[in-house]
């Protein structure tokens, strides 16, 4: 409906981001060279798995957010009984991760329905996934532009 008011505000977003983190470009090269360990492990394993990652739409801090993870086998049948759990990080450094477990909704449907959020700006969530067999299996999403405003609904 004002497409005008949408954008600006993004930009806001991004504005804040960079001005609020004078040592972001560093964090961000750091954080870089860190997830080159950890996206190999991403790449293949479980015989195939394949996890996928979804989280409310509304993310905004103090409000808790339901991390909904999906886990499939080769042939894409669900894979349950697994071990999930989610971790949230921003892209600086200094701040605790935020991590909750998930519990089987459904057949290899995975959901954290208390996830918070502590601080507005650019987040990665990882869902972190134990097979049955004890394969890890990990999967990242980028969440970014978490709403730093507290929500009025409580
Ligand atoms: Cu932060």
């Amino acid at each position: 409906m004002e497409p005008d008011s949408r954008s600006q505000e993004s930009q806001a977003v991004e504005a804040g981001v960079s001005q609020g983190c004078p040592g972001f470009a560093a964090a961000l090269v750091a954080l870089c060279l860190v997830s080159l360990v950890s996206c190999r492990s991403e790449a293949t394993g479980g015989g195939g798995a394949t996890i996928s990652l979804d989280i409310s739409p509304n993310a905004v801090v103090g409000q808790p957010a339901v991390v909904t993870v999906v886990a499939s086998d080769a042939s894409g049948a669900p894979i349950t009984d697994a071990r999930v759990e989610v971790e949230g990080n921003m892209r600086h450094a200094g701040m605790a991760p935020v991590i909750a477990q998930a519990a089987e909704v459904s057949a290899g449907r995975y959901a954290a329905s208390d996830f918070v959020f502590t601080m507005g700006g650019d987040w990665v969530v990882t869902a972190r996934v134990v097979l049955p067999d004890g394969t890890k299996v990990e999967k990242s999403i980028e969440v970014p532009g978490v709403s730093a405003t507290r929500g009025s609904a409580r």
